[in-house]
C-alpha cells in the first residue's frame, strides 16, 4: 500500500538531509571530488534546489585547502568532501592544517555501506580512526536518523570555543536511509565564527590590567586569535593606550596594519629579524594573545627568554596557557571580548606608566630592517633576488588584496617584508604544518570567500609540483587569481638547512627547472616567465590586470644563497 503523501514528504533520504543541513547552516560553497560511495550525496546535490555551489577539484587535498582558504577570509565554515578510502586519506592534510590553525572546516567523507564493513570491501578503512587525532570533532554515522543531530554538533564544535575542523563520514546505505523532515533544522549563526563568544573572568582581567599599568616595556605578541575573533580595533586601542609595541606571529598578521607606529611586524625564527628580536628581548611584560607561543614564534622558547618578562596569556583555549611559559596572568576567553575588557579596566584608575621611547625604538628597528631589505630589493642581479619579488609585488598590489604564501621562499620573505596595509586576513600561510602545495588551492578558496578581492598565491617550484593539477580547476571556473612561482630548481629551504647545519653536504634536494609559464599556458592560464628583474614590474602588472587566471614564473636566486629572514641561517 502506498504511504499517504504527507508522510512521504515528512521523510528525506540521508543524502537529502545532509544537503538540507548544510543549507540550514548557511553553507554556500562546497569543494570536493566525486567517488563511488558519494553517488547518493551527489544525486541529492543534483536534484534539490539548494542554491549551493559545488567546486569540483582535481585532488581532495586541494578541496580541503580551498575550504580552508575560504573559511580564513570569509568568516564562515569551509566545507569539503571526498569519497571513501583514498579520498578520505587525501582530504586529511587539509583538515589537519585547518584544525591546528583554528580554522573551521567541515570534511565530509562518504563511506562503504554499514552492511559491508569487515568484508574486504573495496576502499574500506576506519575513517573515524583516521580522522580522530586530526579533527576537533569526528563522527562516522551508522544510521540516517542521526544526521541532523550529528551535523548540528559538528557546526557547533567548529565555530565555538577554539575553532577547528570536523569530519563526518556518511556510509552509502546511511545516505539512502530515512530522516524525519521535522528533525532537519540548524542554527545559521553556527555557520560563522566565532559563533558564541565567551568573556574572560573579571578577576584575571583586573590582574592583567594591573600588570599592564605597571610595566616598563610591555609587548604584545599576537597569534591568529586577534584576527579570528575580529578584535583588531580593541587591540589597537589597547596598544595605543599603553604606547606598547605589537608584534605578531605569521598567523597573526593583520592584527594591526604594518604602517601603524606601534606595529613591529613578525617575530620569530621564520620572518623575524635581529631588529625585531631586539624589541622582544627588551620587554618586561609579554602579552600573548591568541598565540600558542610555539617553537617558531619564540625561536624555540628563547625570545622571550624564560624568566625575562612577566607573562599575560590570553587564549580561547585554556590548554594553550602555560604550556610554554610560566604565566603570571591567565586569561581564558574570546580575544575581542577580553581586549575590550582590558580597555575598560584601564579606562578608570591610575594611568599606565609613560613610555615615550617605545614608538621611537620600533621606528628605528623597522628602519634598520628595511634598509637592508631595500638595498637587496633594488638589486638588478640575475637570478632575481627574492627581496625584489616581494618589493615589486607590494608595489603592484592594492591594499585589500589577499596573498597566500607557501613554505620555502614565500613564507619568510612575505611575512617579514610584505606590508599588510590594513587589518583582517590579508596575508596568510599554512603555518600549522607548512605542507607544500597549499597556496594555489587556498587562493582559490579565498577567491570564492571574497569574490570581489584580488587573490594571489605565491609558491615555490616545489609547491607548484604538488598542486599544478588545480590549474584546470582555476581555468574551468575562469578565476581571476594570480599565481606567482618562485622558480629555483631546488627544495631551497632544505638545502639552506644543509648549508648552515650540515657543512654544505647537499643531498637530494636539487631538481630540474621547469618552465612553469609553459605548463600554465598549456592549461589555458595566461602566463609570463621573468628572468630579468627589470621586466618584473611590467609582468606583475599585466598578470594582475588580466581578467582571468594568470601566472608569473620568476626565475629566482635559490633560497640557500639568499639573505632569508630565518634566524637559524642568519646565525
Ligand atoms: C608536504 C611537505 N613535504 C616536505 C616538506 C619539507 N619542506 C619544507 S620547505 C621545503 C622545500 C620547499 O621547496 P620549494 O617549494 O621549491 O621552495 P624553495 O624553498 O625552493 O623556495 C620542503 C621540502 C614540507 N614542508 N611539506
Ligand atoms: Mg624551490
Amino acid at each position: 500500500m502506498n504511504k499517504p503523501v504527507e508522510s512521504r514528504l515528512a521523510t528525506l533520504s540521508g543524502a537529502e538531509a545532509v544537503v538540507e543541513m548544510l543549507k540550514a547552516h548557511g553553507v554556500e560553497t562546497i569543494f570536493g571530488l566525486c567517488g563511488d560511495t558519494s553517488l547518493p550525496f551527489y544525486d541529492a546535490l543534483a536534484r534539490l534546489p539548494h542554491g549551493m555551489r559545488h567546486v569540483l577539484t582535481r585532488d581532495e587535498r586541494s578541496a580541503a585547502y580551498m575550504a580552508d582558504g575560504y573559511a580564513r577570509v570569509s568568516g564562515k565554515v569551509g566545507v569539503c568532501e571526498g569519497p571513501s578510502g583514498g579520498g578520505a586519506t587525501y582530504l586529511l592534510p587539509g583538515l589537519v592544517e585547518a584544525n591546528e590553525s583554528s580554522v573551521p572546516v567541515l570534511g565530509i567523507t562518504t563511506d562503504i555501506a554499514v552492511g559491508s564493513r569487515g568484508r574486504y570491501t573495496l576502499t574500506e578503512l576506519d575513517q573515524g580512526a583516521l580522522m580522530r587525532p586530526l579533527t576537533k570533532w569526528n563522527a562516522v554515522l551508522n544510521r540516517a536518523a542521526d544526521i541532523p543531530r550529528v551535523m548540528r554538533a559538528a557546526f557547533n564544535q567548529m565555530t565555538t570555543g577554539r575553532p577547528g575542523a570536523a569530519h563526518i563520514a556518511l556510509p552509502f546505505d546511511v545516505q539512502n536511509g530515512p530522516v524525519e523532515r521535522a528533525d532537519v533544522w540548524g542554527d545559521p549563526s553556527l555557520g560563522q565564527y566565532p559563533a558564541r563568544r565567551v568573556a574572560p573572568d573579571a578577576f584575571y582581567v583586573e590582574l592583567a590590567a594591573k600588570l599592564l599599568r605597571g610595566a616598563k616595556s610591555p609587548l604584545f605578541i599576537c597569534g591568529g586569535g586577534v584576527v579570528i575573533s575580529g578584535g583588531e580595533a580593541e587591540l589597537i586601542e589597547l596598544a595605543e593606550r599603553l604606547s606598547a609595541p605589537v608584534a605578531t606571529t605569521i598567523s597573526g598578521q593583520g592584527s594591526i596594519p604594518d604602517d601603524h607606529p606601534l606595529a613591529l611586524g613578525v617575530v620569530g625564527s621564520n620572518g623575524g629579524t635581529p631588529e625585531t628580536r631586539s624589541i622582544v628581548d627588551r620587554a618586561d611584560l609579554v602579552i600573548f594573545i591568541g598565540c600558542r607561543a610555539g617553537s617558531v614564534t619564540t625561536e624555540r622558547w628563547r625570545h622571550p627568554a624564560p624568566g625575562q618578562a612577566r607573562i599575560v596569556h590570553l587564549d580561547i583555549d585554556p590548554a594553550v596557557i602555560g604550556a610554554n611559559y610560566r604565566v603570571d596572568v591567565p586569561l581564558v576567553g574570546d580575544g575581542k571580548l577580553a581586549l575590550a575588557a582590558l580597555n575598560e579596566s584601564l579606562e578608570g584608575g591610575a594611568r599606565p606608566v609613560k613610555r615615550p621611547l617605545d614608538a621611537a625604538a620600533i621606528k628605528k628597528a623597522k628602519e634598520q630592517k628595511f634598509a637592508k631589505f631595500n638595498a637587496l630589493a633594488a638589486s638588478e642581479d640575475v637570478p632575481i633576488k627574492p627581496e625584489r619579488v616581494v618589493a615589486e609585488l607590494a608595489k603592484a598590489l592594492d591594499a585589500d588584496a589577499i596573498v597566500v604564501a607557501d613554505p620555502g621562499t614565500p613564507c619568510p620573505y612575505l611575512s617579514a617584508y610584505f606590508p599588510v596595509r590594513g587589518t583582517g586576513r590579508r596575508l596568510f600561510s599554512n603555518r600549522a604544518h607548512g605542507a607544500l602545495g597549499y597556496s594555489m588551492s587556498a587562493a582559490v578558496g579565498a577567491h570564492f570567500g571574497r569574490p570581489g578581492v584580488k587573490c594571489v598565491a605565491v609558491m615555490g617550484d616545489g609547491s607548484f609540483g604538488f598542486t599544478s593539477g588545480e590549474l584546470e580547476t582555476i581555468v574551468r571556473h575562469k578565476l581571476a587569481i594570480t599565481l606567482i612561482v618562485i622558480s629555483n630548481g631546488v627544495y631551497g629551504w632544505i638545502k639552506a638547512g644543509q648549508k648552515t647545519g650540515f657543512q654544505q653536504r647537499y643531498f637530494s634536494v636539487d631538481f630540474e627547472t621547469t618552465d612553469h609559464a609553459a605548463v600554465a599556458a598549456a592549461y589555458g592560464v595566461k602566463s609570463w616567465r621573468v628572468t630579468d628583474p627589470k621586466q618584473l614590474a611590467k609582468a606583475l602588472k599585466a598578470a594582475l590586470a588580466h581578467g582571468g587566471p594568470s601566472l608569473v614564473d620568476i626565475v629566482c636566486q635559490p633560497l640557500h644563497e639568499a639573505k632569508a629572514p630565518v634566524s637559524e641561517w642568519v646565525a
